[in-house]
């Protein structure tokens, strides 16, 4: 059977797309892989993948007996519920270093890059592995998804120098239209609140206490009424009473390039404090970045 090469729970587009690409870069190599994604493409992936006329990965769940390469985490938490029956053969990722381990040596390449793709262009570059025009134009979303149009914190040089190159490969003149259509697709509200709470969500073990952290990018927080946000933050708290110590919702503002914070927790001051916010003022300028911004001062704050 080929080896799954997986991205993590809830995917992204860099996540679905870095399935596809890595899985271009094994297969370069002679590597007999399936790229898999643990659910369907969100609404911004699927108009990155039907732009581009490529094919979702096959969806699977359960990984027990299978070689399995990971690609955009290292967390157990992010892996399927039977990731330790399965044999872990490498990881490509651009996050903290997470928790999983191997029983045999594996490859791993991880860079504190933007976007795992980045680290996938410049490993195609490496092994001379050809990069299909189509599969290029997806990688250059998932750069611009990561970043926010270059524009998060956690984008870096690489980021962009990959982004010219993969854009040169697939033809595409305006890369900011690209984004801004790909970020219009991704601001589609038409869905329920507790599917747009779990669009993009990933739980958190801070010191012992499991905290879930949704994000929403949206072209302007204007497009969220009233009571949409009510009804979020009421969603918010049934997540939370799930078995979580807190439920956030971070609803970035792409333009204005910072984030209003929805919480439910138990240790509500706790969190606002790290955040900088309060119950009154949960506005956050300039934050755009779960990974950087978000959860480094809650786990500093949890770590009391
Ligand atoms: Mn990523």
């Amino acid at each position: 059977m080929s080896a799954l090469v997986l991205g993590h729970k809830n995917p992204d587009t860099d996540s679905i797309v870095a399935a596809l690409s890595a899985a271009n870069l094994y297969r370069s190599r002679g590597l007999d892989v399936a790229a898999a994604a643990q659910g369907e493409p969100a609404p911004e992936t699927k108009f990155v993948l039907d732009h581009f006329g490529l094919k979702a990965p096959e969806v699977v769940h359960s990984v027990a007996g299978r070689d399995v390469y990971l690609v955009d985490y290292s967390d157990l938490g992010q892996a399927p519920d039977d990731f330790k029956e399965a044999t872990l053969k490498g990881i490509i990722d651009h996050h903290k270093l997470g928790d999983v381990t191997s029983d045999a040596p594996l490859e791993a390449y991880i860079k504190p890059y933007g976007c795992a793709n980045t680290v996938i262009y410049e490993l195609s570059e490496y092994y001379k592995a050809a990069i299909p025009a189509d599969l290029a134009g997806a990688m250059l979303c998932a750069i611009l998804s990561d970043t926010v149009l270059f524009k998060s914190p956690t984008c870096t040089e690489a980021d962009k120098k990959a982004a010219a190159a993969l854009a040169k490969i697939a033809g595409v003149k305006d890369v900011n239209a690209l984004g801004m259509d790909m970020f219009k697709a991704k601001s589609n509200l038409n869905a329920s609140p507790r599917d747009l709470i779990f669009r993009d969500f990933k739980d958190f073990d801070m010191s012992g206490h499991k905290v879930g952290i949704g994000q929403l990018e949206l072209i302007s927080l204007d497009m969220i009424t009233p009571e949409l946000k009510a009804s979020l933050q009421s969603e918010l708290a049934k997540v939370k009473s799930e078995g979580r110590d807190s439920a956030i919702l971070v609803l970035t503002d792409i333009m204005k390039e910072g984030s209003e914070v929805l919480t439910a927790s138990d240790h509500e001051d706790l969190v606002l404090k790290a955040l900088g916010a309060s119950a009154s003022s949960r506005w956050l300028d300039g934050v755009m970045s779960r990974k950087k911004q978000v959860v480094p001062p809650l786990e500093k704050a949890f770590r009391g």
